[in-house]
């Protein structure tokens, strides 16, 4: 044996003599999972992953226990979904939009007009459709754990109210890195430019582009209403959010705490939607008395030079079906 080897473990055994075995049992056992977010504390997607923490801590004994990183402190959402699939973090809460181009079946959700309104994605996502997509992120090394509202996109910018197809052309748009996201927004004559959240306030104050398409909660949030006081309300997209959770965490745990894993995230949906139609109803409000300018559109247009996408994205015959499965459903 070296005196390195002697060195460490006599550092070791004394680490151990001096926590007592009791203490050293429950450390053994305690975990803080690390959760990223790149949305500021307070947002209901942040406060909806504390209150599953809180659920956790509750039925674990204390045992396991969650940490959110907000505000982006982990990185943006492209960066932080490739740590969360290799295990340097253990869950995260993103759109479905950044996984497009890994997950083909989170392609689905997003698709232009797929949902005819709120309750109806919530019952999708809450059904089987919902159940296909959580398990198709297992090949990626994620586990899929629940779905959150994200409201409806619709498009803002610093030019000119939305109301036709024209108003469109050569608009300068950043959309989310997702090919769909691209060719959503190109199909309707604008020039989409993919950008992570955290670049696009600058990016509409210098002009590098126009406008940007997003819920009330977010555009409010991100303070993008700022800068880009157009909003029109095309309610292209319900693209929901994930909550996801690296296998590689999850597979440390015991059995039975992958299953109150998994109930908790499903709990927290409840409290998410709750506070999602709270902050939906506070950011809207809060954008108009700043003197943003909303305006109605007739979306059937939209509705028709999106088409395209359907066949280009949903193409096969398990998200075609999907697709069918989604609108048949009541
Ligand atoms: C928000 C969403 C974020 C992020 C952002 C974006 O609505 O909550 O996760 O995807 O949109 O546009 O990048």
């Amino acid at each position: 044996m070296t005196f390195r080897a002697i060195a460490l473990g006599t550092v070791a055994a004394l680490a151990l003599l001096a926590a007592g075995p009791a203490s050293t049992s429950a450390l053994a056992q305690e975990v803080t999972l690390r959760s990223a977010d790149i949305h500021p504390d307070g947002y209901p997607t942040v406060e909806a992953v504390k209150y599953f923490g809180e659920l956790l801590k509750e039925r674990t004994d204390g045992r396991i226990a969650v940490q959110v990183f907000h505000s982006a402190q982990l990185g943006q959402e492209k960066e932080t979904i490739e740590q969360t699939r290799f295990g340097v973090i253990d869950l995260n809460r993103v759109n479905m939009g950044p996984f497009n181009n890994l997950v083909p079946a989170t392609v689905v959700p997003a698709l232009p007009f797929i949902f005819r309104d709120t309750a109806h994605m919530r019952t999708v996502m809450d059904g089987p459709v919902g159940e296909e997509i959580l398990k198709s992120f297992e090949p990626l090394g994620l586990v899929g754990l629940a779905f959150y509202d994200s409201g409806a996109r619709s498009f803002y910018n610093s030019k000119h109210p939305i109301r036709t197809l024209d108003d469109m052309k050569g608009l300068k748009v950043r959309v989310i890195q997702s090919d769909l996201f691209l060719d959503m927004v190109n199909a309707l004559g604008a020039n989409a430019t993919p950008m992570p959240p955290g670049e696009v306030y600058s990016a509409l104050q210098t002009g590098v582009v126009d406008g940007a398409e997003n819920n009330w909660p977010s555009y409010e949030s991100f303070r993008h209403f700022e800068v880009a006081k157009y909003y029109s309300i095309t309610q292209h997209s319900l693209s929901p959010e994930v909550f996801v959770m690296s296998k590689t965490s999850y597979d440390r745990l015991t059995p039975e705490d992958q299953q109150i894993v998994r109930a908790a995230a499903k709990e927290s949906v409840a409290r998410m939607r709750e506070l999602w139609e709270a902050r939906s109803g506070e950011a809207e409000a809060k954008v108009r008395a700043a003197g943003i300018e909303a305006n109605e559109v007739d979306k059937a247009p939209f509705v028709a030079a999106m088409q395209p996408i359907y066949e280009k994205y949903a193409g096969t015959p398990e998200l075609k079906a999907m697709v069918e499965a989604i609108r048949t459903t009541e």
